[in-house]
């Protein structure tokens, strides 16, 4: 075939390839929300982030642009341009244009993008108005650009000479695919600081053009800054201990910290750079080491208490961890559909006998912080035997006291026992609980009015909570126990919905009790029981030949919205609470599933948001204003969905 013809078999080839991406996004970048949106800039990241994973140029640039586009420049090798035989075509514009595997153009010994849709700058361009890209290699600059979803607008050129080695990035997304385009700082800042918390020494900068905005992040000790950092605020137990070392060409990256104040294990991994969300052997071989750690430790020093070995959940209490792997990708498995779980089995037992030795020295060396451990893990597991203890008296005490369920003299409860279904109402005020309580279906929906402004929780024990009226009569209504004896299966209630008014106070209600419900009861929230009410903030009304017209409005976009559908004549009016609401409107708009609309709380990254909820309500009140200055964007509510029926 002559080289033209090759040209041409191989565009329509990688059209095809292209158009199939457009066609059918969420395959590749998960959806076409602002997580999708924002998947388009993480491709780029990876394969910069892969350059100097591999030890190609220590620098990343990030400029959000005025027009929404974006650049993402590094100094890597640069994309290679010399012409790939088989087909004629530049390799650089195969590599933007196929969806290719990464293999086939690059052996880099570690590839950071093996986790969810780790698909390639292909993709990228496949979404987008267009991309322009300018490399630096073999002393020369080169050029070239695509527009409308990857079709070739300048062919690859070469604009100039230079030293220089990298590669400059510019791409639009397309807004006939994306449902917003809205780049957002605080998702971009996060995920530049997390992987230059993984990637330590290496630099990255990030730039709004649209407001000016910058930030820098360089850790030079990595992930044991990155612990430090979120144990702002915490009473520790010893500084962070970290471990660094390469095994049988895994390299390792340990870092852990404990705390009394925290009850629970925040353990997070990543292998390559990409976070494993649901684990998989790197974390077994992690949790089964330090638990041989502390096991051998208090056998060896006659510290035992009692027959009954620890169990890990008894070491792990109040631990932050963080394990970072670098597994090379001959011997990359992931699991499962999302490839969130690592199933290299070798990282196993390579991680269990590195850490297990590490720990163990450690402990050895650290003998105040070994017996203060040692104290602290059998305190734990003291309190799960007698919580478990205390739980079976519960479980079996309860057949007999079916009186149980009438709770409260403050709770309406629902007429019907099918608890999957059931709804339970925590609703502001003695006056809106009220109106609730007209307005609900009584077959599924119950009512629990609030009075005032509930205790806050954070660092409160749970005995501390129970005294608390309020408090104890949401924990028994919800039915399924609450801290460590918290059981899922035994919830009341399908969905908790919070409904306050829409107002600083209100705002600061659903506050007060996420932070209880996340320190006291997440898996109320992980497994997406929790929702927030959102009531009108309007309602635009006419009359006309004794017909009402109306709209309800939920922001200010609505509202012009509704004006024009409602048409001249109209009158608004505005709801400064629940209370203003009749009964039938509040069921309306707020409480019935056909029109109402819901926040689902969820909760992103646990541990951000551990550190977040000490921040917000722990008692440094400098801190909440600085964190509050810098991060609130109240137009972004990525959580906001109607509801669907
Ligand atoms: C293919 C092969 C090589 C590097 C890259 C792609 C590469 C891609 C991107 C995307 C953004 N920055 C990048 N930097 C490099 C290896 C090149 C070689 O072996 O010299």
């Amino acid at each position: 075939m002559e080289n033209n013809e090759l040209y041409n078999a191989s565009s329509i080839e990688i059209l095809e390839g292209l158009e199939a991406v457009r066609k059918r996004p969420g395959m590749y970048i998960g959806s076409t929300d602002t997580y999708g949106l924002h998947h388009l800039v993480w491709e780029i990241i990876d394969n910069s982030v892969d350059e100097a994973l591999n030890g190609f140029g220590n620098k990343i640039y990030v400029t959000i642009h005025k027009d929404n586009s974006i650049t993402i420049a590094d100094e890597g090798r640069g994309i290679p341009c010399d012409v790939h035989k088989k087909s004629g075509l530049p390799a650089i514009q195969l590599i933007l244009t196929t969806l290719h595997s990464g293999g086939k153009f690059n052996d880099n010994a570690y590839k950071s993008s093996g986790g969810l849709h780790g698909v390639g700058s292909s993709v990228t361009n496949a979404l987008s108005e267009y991309m322009d890209v300018t490399v630096y290699r073999d002393g020369k600059i080169y050029n070239i650009s695509f527009k409308n979803g990857g079709k070739l607008n300048q062919p690859l050129k070469i604009i100039g000479q230079s030293a220089k080695h990298g590669t400059s990035t510019t791409f639009k997304p397309d807004s006939k695919i994306f449902k917003t385009t809205d780049f957002s700082y605080e998702r971009i800042y996060r995920h530049l600081q997390e992987s230059a918390f993984l990637l330590k020494k290496v630099h990255f900068y990030l730039i709004d053009e649209r407001d000016g905005k910058k930030d820098e992040f360089y850790y030079e000790n990595g992930i044991k800054e990155y612990i430090e950092e979120l144990a702002v605020g915490k009473k520790n137990l010893g500084d962070v201990v970290y471990f660094e070392d390469t095994v049988d060409n895994i390299k390792i990256e340990i870092a852990l910290e404990y705390f009394y104040d925290d009850y629970i294990e925040n353990i997070k991994s990543y292998v390559n750079n990409v976070r494993t969300i649901d684990g998989g052997t790197h974390e077994i071989g992690f949790k089964l080491g330090i638990t041989r750690a502390v096991n051998d430790y208090i056998e060896n020093n006659g510290l035992a208490k009692s027959k009954i070995k620890l169990e890990g959940s008894d070491i792990r209490e109040g631990i932050i961890a963080i394990i970072s792997v670098r597994i090379p990708e001959n011997i990359l498995e992931f699991e499962g559909q999302t490839k969130s779980k690592l199933g290299t089995q070798i990282a196993q037992t390579v991680i269990n006998n590195y850490f297990y030795t590490k720990f163990s020295y450690f402990l050895n060396e650290n003998k105040d912080f070994a017996v203060a451990l040692v104290k602290k893990c059998q305190d734990s597991q003291m309190a799960r035997l007698a919580a478990r203890k205390a739980k079976e008296e519960a479980r079996s005490k309860k057949k007999s006291i079916k009186e149980q369920i009438i709770l409260s003299d403050k709770l309406t409860p629902a007429q019907s026992k099918d608890f999957k279904n059931n709804e339970l109402f925590i609703v502001e005020g003695d006056s809106a609980g009220g109106t609730a309580k007209k307005g609900r279906d009584p077959r599924y929906q119950a009512i629990l009015p609030l009075r005032g402004k509930p205790l806050n929780t954070d660092g409160l024990s749970i005995d501390k909570i129970l005294q608390n009226q309020e408090f104890a009569t949401i924990i028994n209504t919800i039915g399924a126990g609450v801290g460590n004896n918290f059981d899922i299966e035994d919830i009341h209630y399908g969905k908790i919905i919070i409904m306050t008014d829409a107002d600083t106070d209100g705002a600061h209600i659903q506050t007060l009790l996420l932070t209880f419900f996340y320190n006291n009861m997440r898996p109320l929230i992980t497994e997406g029981h929790v929702f927030v009410a959102v009531p009108p903030l309007y309602r635009v009304h006419k009359t006309e030949k004794e017909k009402v017209i109306e709209k309800y409005c939920y922001n200010d976009n609505d509202l012009e919205e509704a004006k024009k559908f409602v048409g001249t004549g109209y009158s608004i009016s505005r709801y400064k609470g629940l209370g203003e609401m009749s009964d039938k409107q509040l069921k309306y708009t707020t409480m019935d599933k056909e029109h109402r609309v819901l926040m689902k709380v969820s909760i992103n990254d646990p541990l951000i948001c551990a550190n977040k909820i000490n921040i917000l309500m722990g008692d440094d009140a400098s801190k909440r204003r600085k964190w509050l200055e810098e991060y609130i964007d109240f137009s972004e509510r990525d959580n906001f969905i109607k509801e669907l029926k």
